[in-house]
């Protein structure tokens, strides 16, 4: 405790820390004073407007509003006598009064009714509002209904919108007794900027903001009708939110955030109203096998009657099938035959077991997961200069820091809740400078916007580094202490000045030599990159560049600094500390070193682990599409779509003897599989995950899976065992407890622990302890506790504009959709509110084209073309097109270059050179 007060709390003496409200101090003490305006939650201050939660001071002519008022020395304060219970009676009978009733209320379960019950207040003396003041229900939006005859007018939305989520949509018009909330100052909510997050119906006390799918046409309904409530974490990205899922009647009912050590409660568009992908017709409920007289193989089911190439077939049938079908290729070939992608989608011990079922029956580690695509390289730097691939902070320490980059990552729209974290962080003076190619909506928050040339990272980051080393702005304790490499590094960097560099990535030597001394001179400060990074033929020196950059200033290891590639998927982090790598066994351990395969060998009861670092994602489809690797297995993966220059991947994945896929929906990539498994999506399924911030935290099983459809480590434990292997686990548990054997990052984390604790991160050092937030405050583990300095050269993309293809193609997201879409096009709230295939260009582009923004353009690429409709956004420059990867009507990536980076096998995502041109005929497929 810090300093504290004395005062007397209903006739009791109480010692309380100061700056603690009286609300609080109450309730902490288990008494119960009413509260609507406030809500107790992290992020919300308190306003006291709406006077629920009077309580008495001595000596005070009026009642004082406790959720706001601290106490003082020796204040006497009465919570329960006559005039303060009468008052709040009072407050409740006039808020009710211009309710609807409570039989008519928009949610009968509302917390203004749990209020009002729990002082015995039913309904009102006071007479209503005149009907015609109440403004009409506004149901413009797809996921959110708006009723203001439930309004109080306590502005928890306002400050749930501007303070929380940051996004400053809602506010307050009118005055007195007819402010109302409004959306962007006097829209309907459908028509506003509103990006969906749904804070303001988790904060809204009265129903007033409801999610329209607990509520009736007649817009009634009840936020507690539901059969049951479970704790578990989103399904889609890293960032980790822990979320509560009210299922009714075999369904989920709506979606809330809970308080979890990354989300604090908050949620985005995604994870709150994009759940019902798992309830679409679409879901696969049995096993299916290709037909004898089927199709030849291509991009030619249709989802919804898969019957002309596809019949059911028993679990049996079909596991046998999958699982000898492996093996058959194994004993003809040879193990090496068949590889497998595992999948980030899935838990840990699910990605633990897909990485062993291929090991261990196949001989080999050609087995990868998406990561590649992803963050392979910044691993790749992170593993090489720091000797940790995981993040040295955890995102959240934001709230320590002065200054924070953002370099190649859009939060606001692919890490949103983390996003909030950043903005507030803004609100509160810190600095926040942002590196992108794309004027992305963090802009507006940026002390700096540097919206250089794309893929000049390494021209940026290395004039910034020269200015800090000519000036002498870094910290030379930290680097006599902590680096290696800094005499080689400082020769090398002399010749990256900024006046040189301005020519490559056309930011100027000025606003350079400005954020240089910024970072230098900011006493805590973070790095935050995302795919703008590592998508490159030079993704690894992109990440060495910001690994240098931080080691130089010493902004690693202390709260509030550090280095943090915002992990994508909601379990990459997860599977990839799994093993699901093709060089490295569970925890980074690699497959070269004998006594790591000693250690596995006796793990796995005598099993030889292959000496041979495995083949990666792009080299795996390069050999099937040469017919040396002829089976796959692959579990919840989208290659068909999500590869670069999918063509070939597409014509690799025809070409295999046998495919077999395990998906919750038949993607594109199942279009050519031999066998598909039906698997459980997220919510109806238990096992640990891992997020961006290393927490590892427990998903739980919410729903029943539908039809025959199972969990996939159950599916593969019998795939194991058809593949000849002695696997007898019954429980995900079981898989966990052999995990803790070979993995040094799980120790002191149990399952016992996560089931029962909210999250643990690691490393982690006790039975109580909740794991690190940063780490390497005392060195690194590397040789002798020394991280690297990485000089890194300026190399051009892989394929730079000319004429024939002049402009600049980069690849990415959108909030509402995932991936390749197979979810989200799927979840009906998300696919309404971005349902059509889209490009963006500058207006100025679009001008020259000849197109109208909307109109339609091709676009055309050495690998193929495509037609699209194309969007006018002056956040893109004048000669490049961005083009979002989830739609397989016009899919990115039949246009992309699979060059790799010679470090992270990484593919060049974000930068392919293209031809647009206007079209005239309607969107069609590829050609
Ligand atoms: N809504 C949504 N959220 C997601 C996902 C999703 O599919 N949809 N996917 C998840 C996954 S797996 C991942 S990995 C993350 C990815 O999250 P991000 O890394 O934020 O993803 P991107 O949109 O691919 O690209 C990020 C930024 O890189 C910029 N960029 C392009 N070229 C360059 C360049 O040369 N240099 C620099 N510095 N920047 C450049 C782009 O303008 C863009 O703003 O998102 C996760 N979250
Ligand atoms: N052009 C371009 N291409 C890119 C990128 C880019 O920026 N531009 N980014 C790359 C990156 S960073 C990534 S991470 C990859 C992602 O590439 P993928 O991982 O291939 O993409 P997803 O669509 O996320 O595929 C996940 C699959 O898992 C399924 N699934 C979901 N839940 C479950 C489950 O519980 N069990 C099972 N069995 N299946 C499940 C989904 O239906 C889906 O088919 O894409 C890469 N490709
Ligand atoms: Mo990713």
């Amino acid at each position: 405790m810090g300093e504290t007060v004395r005062f007397i709390l209903d006739g009791e003496q109480v010692e309380a820390e100061m700056g603690v409200t009286i609300w609080e101090v109450a309730n902490g003490r288990g008494l119960k004073i009413p509260h609507l305006c406030h809500k107790p939650a992290p992020g919300y201050r308190p306003d006291g407007n709406c006077r629920a939660c009077m309580v008495e001071i001595e000596g005070e002519r009026t009642l004082a509003a406790s959720c706001i008022r601290e106490p003082s020395e020796g204040m006497v304060v009465r919570t329960a006598n006559p005039r303060a219970t009468q008052a709040r009676r009072m407050v409740m009978e006039l808020l009710l009064a211009d309710q609807p009733d409570r039989e008519a209320a928009h949610d009968r379960s509302s917390h203004l009714w749990d209020m009002a019950g729990a002082q015995g207040v039913s309904d009102s003396r006071f007479p209503a509002l005149e009907k015609e003041r109440i403004p009409l229900l506004d149901d413009s939006h797809v996921a959110m209904r708006v009723n203001l005859d439930a309004c109080i007018q306590c502005g928890l939305c306002v400050r749930a919108c501007r303070e929380v989520q940051v996004n400053d949509v809602i506010g307050m018009s009118g005055r007195g007794h007819d402010a109302y909330p409004t959306f962007d100052l006097a829209d309907p909510m459908g028509d506003s900027t509103c990006v969906a997050c749904g804070e303001c119906v988790q904060a809204c006390p009265t129903g007033a903001l409801m999610p329209a799918s607990v509520l009736d046409e007649a817009q009634q309904g009840d936020s507690r009708d539901y059969d049951s409530e479970t704790k578990s974490v989103c399904p889609f990205c890293g960032v980790g939110c822990q979320v509560s899922v009210k299922v009714k009647d075999g369904r989920v009912k709506h979606v809330e955030g809970v308080n979890g050590p990354a989300n604090e409660g908050r949620l985005c568009v995604k994870g709150r109203f994009g759940f019902d992908y798992i309830h679409h017709p679409h879901r696969l409920t049995v096993p299916l096998i290709r037909r004898e007289d089927a199709p030849e193989k291509g991009l030619n089911v249709d989802p919804s009657n898969p019957w002309t190439h596809f019949r059911e077939a028993t679990w049996e049938e079909a596991l046998d099938r999958a699982a000898h079908g492996l093996a058959d290729l194994r004993s003809f070939y040879g193990g090496t035959s068949v590889a497998g992608f595992g999948s980030a989608k899935c838990t840990n011990e699910e990605a633990y077991l897909f990485q062993k079922f291929i090991r261990q029956g196949f001989g080999h580690n050609n087995v990868d997961h998406c990561t590649r695509l992803c963050h392979a390289s910044s691993v790749a730097a992170l593993m090489e200069n720091v000797g940790s691939g995981a993040v040295t902070a955890s995102f959240n320490e934001i709230e320590n820091a002065d200054l924070a980059i953002v370099i190649g990552a859009n939060p606001t729209e692919n890490h949103p809740v983390a996003a909030t974290f950043f903005k507030q962080f803004t609100k509160r003076g810190g600095q926040l400078v942002v590196m992108d190619p794309r004027g992305q909506a963090l802009k507006r928050h940026a002390a700096f916007m540097l919206q250089f040339r794309p893929g000049t990272d390494v021209a940026l980051l290395n004039a910034i580094m020269n200015v800090i080393v000519e000036e002498k702005l870094y910290d030379r304790q930290y680097i006599e202490g902590f680096t290696e490499g800094f005499f080689e590094f400082r020769e090398h960097i002399r010749a990256f000045t900024p006046e040189r560099m301005n020519e490559l990535c056309g930011i100027s030597a000025e606003t350079i030599r400005a954020v240089a001394r910024a970072y230098a001179g900011a006493s805590r400060a973070m790095i935050f990159w995302g795919m703008g990074v590592s998508q490159h033929v030079h993704g690894t020196d992109n990440a060495r560049c910001l690994i240098s950059l931080a080691l130089l200033c010493g902004h690693v290891g202390r709260p509030g600094t550090g280095l943090h590639p915002l992990r994508g998927q909601n379990n990459v982090q997860g599977a990839s500390d799994a093993g699901l790598i093709p060089h490295v066994m569970p925890d980074y351990q690699s497959v070269t070193d004998p006594e790591v395969r000693a250690l596995f060998r006796h793990i796995w009861r005598g099993t030889e682990i292959s000496e041979n670092p495995g083949l990666t994602v792009v080299e795996i489809m390069d050999r099937v599409y040469r017919g040396e690797i002829k089976g796959m297995y692959i579990l919840g993966e989208n290659p068909a779509m999500s590869d670069p220059d999918v063509e070939h991947a597409r014509k690799a994945l025809a070409q295999l003897d046998h495919l077999v896929v395990q998906d919750i929906f038949l993607t594109e990539t199942a279009n050519f599989a031999d066998v598909i498994l039906p698997a459980s999506a997220f919510p109806e399924k238990r096992g640990t995950v891992t997020n961006t911030n290393r927490q590892v935290q427990m998903a739980r099983k919410a729903l029943d899976a539908p039809g025959q459809a199972r969990e996939d480590w159950e599916i593969l434990v019998q795939m194991a065992r058809r593949v000849g292997l002695d696997w007898d686990y019954d429980d995900p548990r079981e898989v966990f407890d052999e995990m803790k054997m070979s993995m040094r990052s799980l120790h002191h984390i149990t399952w016992k622990r996560l089931a029962t604790e909210s999250a643990v991160a690691y490393p982690c050092s006790g039975p109580d302890d909740p794991g690190r937030s940063v780490v390497f405050a005392d060195g690194f583990p590397r040789r002798a506790g020394r991280a690297r300095f990485a000089p890194a050269r300026v190399t051009p993309p892989a394929e730079m504009p000319d004429d024939r293809f002049p402009m600049v193609l980069t690849t990415g997201r959108q909030l509402e959709h995932w991936h390749t879409g197979s979810m989200t096009r799927r979840a009906s709230v998300l696919d309404a509110m971005e349902p059509e295939a889209n490009c963006s260009l500058h207006p100025s582009t679009l001008r020259s084209l000849g197109v109208e923004p909307g109109g339609l353009v091709r676009l055309t690429t050495r690998r193929g073309s495509l037609v699209v409709m194309a969007r006018a956004d002056r956040a893109v420059a004048p000669d490049m097109v961005f083009l979002p990867f989830a739609y397989v009507e016009a899919a990115a990536n039949i246009l992309t270059n699979p060059a790799l980076d010679p470090f992270g096998k990484i593919p060049e995502f974000k930068y392919s050179a293209v031809r647009v041109e206007k079209a005239d005929a309607a969107p069609v497929a590829a050609e």
